[in-house]
């Protein structure tokens, strides 16, 4: 990192690392570069910061701008990553929606509530997750716009209730009126199911298993759900199984938290890095910066795969939880 940035920088850094929205991340950047000292070593770095301002300005514009209008239908990704709750009607995607997220949506006890998708996000320790209530799977009628909404999300919960019988024929179902799309189910690492179709993780949520009708038939149905897909009976109503949904949710995206700090600094843990797995501390230090990247010679890190502050190489793989320490 080129020498001489005050404080300041990095705190604003730090708040545009956090900030969920276009505008915050403009405001971060804009006072990024007012305090920027300028000379001739941070020039480039000026560059690149007016580069990334007139970036996210051109996505402002394009959004409001008159006849370029993006369905409001495809919603902004925020925070670590977007899941979609999908499935029959009046499963209960809704609910959990209420349940799991700061968002309001329509709950009622007749099918084809939600006719519109709406994002909530989700905290799950110290990562936001964004959720997206979408209307039911119908073989009737899906909307032109539905097939996309699920191709931009990361991943999928699939939604089905207990309280209904046949959970079997409600996947195979989903499955159906997907496929026509080219969308499949993508579970564990041993599903096969469907090689051809594009897919996205997925997991099955047995929701209302406060109601559930013949528990026989639901212990039947659990065993062999969960040969293809990672699977949890929970309740929205009843709030049940709701912690670890969360944190089953965070686990089909696969994701791993990493802290830096500056040589003899605290950890910030309120404020980790979300990588995808199999990140390396080369890629972690092009994320911080480009040129920081090039020049870093060693990282020290702290973690369960490493003694303390174990020495590593630029190609080590980060596992969750990692503290790294970047060295010039
Ligand atoms: N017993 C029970 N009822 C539930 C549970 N979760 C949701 N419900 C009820 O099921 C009905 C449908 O809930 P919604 O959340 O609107 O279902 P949905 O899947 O969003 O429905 P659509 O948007 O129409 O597809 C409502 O009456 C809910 O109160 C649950 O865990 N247990
Ligand atoms: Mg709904």
């Amino acid at each position: 990192m080129p020498a001489n940035l005050p404080p300041q920088y990095f705190e604003a850094e730090k708040r545009y690392r956090e900030a969920r929205t276009t505008r915050d991340k403009l405001k971060c950047l804009e006072e990024m570069l007012t305090i920027m000292p300028k000379h001739k070593g941070t020039d480039k770095l000026r560059a690149d910061l007016r580069r990334r301002i007139s970036k996210l300005k051109d996505m402002g514009q394009a959004r409001k701008g008159p006849g370029r209008r993006t369905p409001v239908y495809l919603l902004e990704k925020e925070g670590a990553g977007q899941i979609a709750l999908i499935g029959p009607p009046n499963t209960g995607k809704s609910s959990l929606i209420a349940a799991l997220t700061n968002a309001q949506p329509l709950i009622a006890d007749y099918p084809f509530s939600t006719r519109i998708p709406l994002a909530g996000m989700m905290t799950y320790e110290n990562v936001q997750i964004q959720l997206i209530d979408t209307p039911p799977l119908s073989s009737d009628f899906l909307e032109p716009w539905y097939p996309d909404l699920l191709r931009r999300a990361d991943a999928w919960v699939l939604v089905v209730s207990l309280a209904d019988d046949e959970v079997l024929d409600q996947i195979e179902q989903a499955e159906a009126i997907l496929a026509p799309f080219k969308l499949g189910l993508q579970g564990k690492a041993a599903d096969s199911h469907n090689a051809e179709l594009r897919g996205r993780p997925t997991m099955v949520v047995l929701n209302k298993v406060d109601q559930a009708l013949d528990q026989e038939e639901v212990a039947l149905a659990q065993e062999i759900i969960q040969e293809r897909f990672v699977i949890l009976a929970v309740s929205a109503r009843a709030r049940q199984g709701l912690p670890e949904l969360k944190a089953a949710i965070f686990n089909i995206l696969n994701l791993v938290r990493v802290y830096t700090r500056a040589p003899g600094r605290a950890v910030n843990f309120e404020a980790p890095f979300v990588l995808p797995v199999n990140t390396t501390v080369q890629e972690l230090a092009s994320r911080i910066h480009k040129e920081f990247a090039q020049k870093f010679k060693y990282a020290r890190v702290w973690g369960r795969e490493t003694f303390e502050g174990q020495r590593v190489q630029r190609d080590y793989v980060l596992n969750d939880g990692d503290i790294v320490e970047l060295h010039l």
